[in-house]
């Protein structure tokens, strides 16, 4: 154990107790345990398909060491992986990551077109809003559970979904039987 703590980290520690009784985004549990991850503004889009969704979030290793996220998992899906998105002439395709590798004093951007942690087989639909848990393993700083805001992107982007309300009838009218002898 050398200095226990540096200045910077010492002024950060300083500047989210002071942010703390006004803001909630300074991860004040567990998550300062080591000091050296902090993840923020997560959020999730309502999907198209509505039984796998992107996570997008920014990851600060302010530590001296370097680090990885190794993987991920959510109790609202069966399956959480870390997938990195790219465009080759014109064709999107995702790639799995082993793992996502994050330099000391680095920030690493998880976002629309590159990185993001796809949840797949969704337990129930997200409603804009809402939140969901996720952890987040490192393979220094061990596991952080955030919380993932669900929100709306998708809707915006696309429009003319209004006419989607197909639950109200179904269609199904089972009144009409045809004996009237
Ligand atoms: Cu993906």
């Amino acid at each position: 154990m050398s200095r226990s703590a540096r200045p910077l980290l010492a002024i950060a520690a300083l500047l989210c107790l002071l942010g703390a009784s006004a803001l909630t985004s300074c991860g004040s549990d567990s998550d300062r345990a080591d000091g050296s991850i902090e993840v923020t503004d997560a959020v999730v889009f309502v999907p198209p398909n509505p039984s796998q969704a992107a996570i997008y979030f920014t990851i600060e290793n302010s530590s001296d060491t370097d680090d990885a996220l190794l993987k991920a998992a959510s109790p609202a899906a069966g399956k959480a992986e870390l997938h990195h998105s790219m465009t080759e002439g014109g064709m999107a395709s995702m790639d799995e990551q082993a793992k996502v590798d994050l330099p000391a004093g680095e920030t690493v951007t998880f976002e629309a077109g590159g990185l993001h942690v796809m949840l797949t087989d969704l337990e129930e639909p997200l409603e804009v809003g809402g939140t969901l848990d996720l952890t987040l393993s490192f393979a220094q700083a061990g596991d952080h559970t955030i919380s993932v805001k669900v929100v709306d992107g998708v809707a915006a982007a696309s429009e003319g979904m209004e006419d989607m309300d197909y639950e109200v009838d179904g269609g199904a009218h089972e009144e009409g039987h045809a004996d009237d002898s």
